[in-house]
Parts: C-alpha cells; sequence; structure tokens
C-alpha cells in the first residue's frame, strides 16, 4: 500500500474482528457471531481457522465466502489468516501471517496489490515485518490470553512507545487479552487497531460488545 493510504489503513483496522468457527459454538454460532459483530460496527475480519475444532476444506470456504460476504456488504475488510491458498480461493481483501507462517519475501511477492499484515512480539521482529513490505503490525500479546495457547509472554502496553520512538510507522494493531475495560489505555499508548476475539465471540452480545468497543476505541483516537 502506499504512504497515502496510511491513515486510511489507520481507521479500517480501528476494531479488528477475529475468528473461526472453533472461537464459536458451531459453524452457525460463528455465523451469527460475525453478522452481529459487523452490525455492531467492527472495521475490519480476520477469518482465523486454526487448532483443535478447526473446519476444512468446503466448509471453510464456505465460512470464509460468508463472512466475505457479509463484509463486502458493510465496507468491512476482510482478511484471512495465514492461507494463501484461501485468501486467493475467496479474493479476500487481505493476508496476515505470523512469524513462523513460511517465507515472508515470498508471501509478500504472491499478495501483490492486497494487504499483509505481519505478527511481531518484539522490536527487532517488527523491525523485519517493515523492512519485508508488510501493511501493518500485529503486536501482541499485549495482555494474558487463554484464547491462543502457544501465545508467547504479554509484553505490555509500552510497546506502542518503544516501537514508535524506534521509528516504526506502520499503522500497528494489539492483540491480547483485549476487552472494552483496557482498549482505552491500548489506543491510547499508540496502537491504531484493537484485534480482539473473546470479547466478542464469548459475549452474550457480540453487537453490543462491538458497539461499545468500536465507541471506546474512537474516543481513545480522537485523543
Ligand atoms: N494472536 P483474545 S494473541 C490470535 O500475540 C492471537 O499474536 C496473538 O484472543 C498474538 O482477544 C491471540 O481472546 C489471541 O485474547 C487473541
Amino acid at each position: 500500500m502506499q504512504n497515502s493510504t496510511h491513515n486510511e489503513l489507520s481507521q479500517k483496522l480501528s476494531l479488528y474482528f477475529v475468528a473461526g468457527t472453533m472461537n464459536c459454538e458451531s459453524p452457525d454460532a460463528f455465523k451469527k457471531i460475525v453478522a452481529e459483530a459487523i452490525n455492531g460496527g467492527i472495521t475490519t475480519f480476520q477469518y482465523r481457522e486454526k487448532g483443535e475444532n478447526a473446519v476444512t476444506g468446503q466448509k471453510q470456504v464456505e465460512m470464509a465466502m460468508y463472512a466475505k460476504e457479509m463484509c463486502k456488504a458493510k465496507d468491512v475488510l476482510f482478511i484471512v489468516n495465514d492461507d494463501l491458498e484461501l485468501m486467493k480461493a475467496v479474493d479476500a481483501d487481505g493476508l496476515h501471517v505470523g512469524q513462523s507462517d513460511g517465507n515472508l519475501d515470498t508471501i509478500r511477492e504472491e499478495t501483490k496489490g492486497k494487504i499483509l499484515g505481519i505478527s511481531a512480539h518484539t522490536l527487532a521482529e517488527a523491525k523485519d515485518a517493515e523492512a519485508r513490505g508488510a501493511d501493518y503490525i500485529g503486536v501482541g500479546p499485549i495482555f494474558a490470553t487463554s484464547t491462543k495457547p502457544d501465545a508467547e509472554e504479554p509484553v505490555g502496553t509500552g510497546i506502542f512507545h518503544e516501537l514508535r520512538n524506534s521509528g516504526i510507522s506502520l499503522p500497528l494493531v494489539a492483540i491480547g487479552g483485549l476487552s472494552v475495560e483496557n482498549t482505552f489505555e491500548t489506543i491510547s499508548a499508540g496502537a491504531d487497531g484493537a484485534a480482539i476475539i473473546s470479547a466478542i465471540t464469548l459475549s452474550e452480545d457480540p453487537k453490543q460488545a462491538s458497539q461499545k468497543l468500536l465507541s471506546t476505541i474512537l474516543q481513545a483516537k480522537r485523543g
């Protein structure tokens, strides 16, 4: 992406909902939660089908297509996690990968014209992500999370000051343990967006949870 689109992307990444069917009670529950979160104002959705109870094959394509169409109708950015073929198959807006999800240079080449997000846990990883042409960086876990069993140690919101002071200028999306309670301080510390799984998927009212999260984020961004 070009520099002129930085602010636009920063806005689009504000409330970044991440989910797969394994984060929900069933594929039908997944569809309902995605629809409610979109109605609640999420600005980006990442389809992340991973780990125990993940659906595969045709079912996975069906879920991705459903989410893509829902996102398209409301101008929500649609990103696929760590599956280049699926990203291409459903013509998603972009791909998100972790540090160990393959050769980052090849992935950048294969995602030309699409948005590429790369996860980073440290300043060195963030610099590397920027050097390889990421469009945004996913930074986490910020707080403790029980959603990702192999998550690293929480890094806290101080990492955003560290990244900005070191000259990283890409949009930064915080992930890990984010909720209505701690999102304001996270955005105020310098994150462009908040990526969230359980605070939406486990909420009794995903639409209302999304509305609250979005208004908190926008308030923090206004400063
Ligand atoms: N990635 P919740 S933490 C998918 O640190 C994911 O890169 C992380 O779930 C990272 O919002 C995480 O429920 C889980 O804490 C986020």
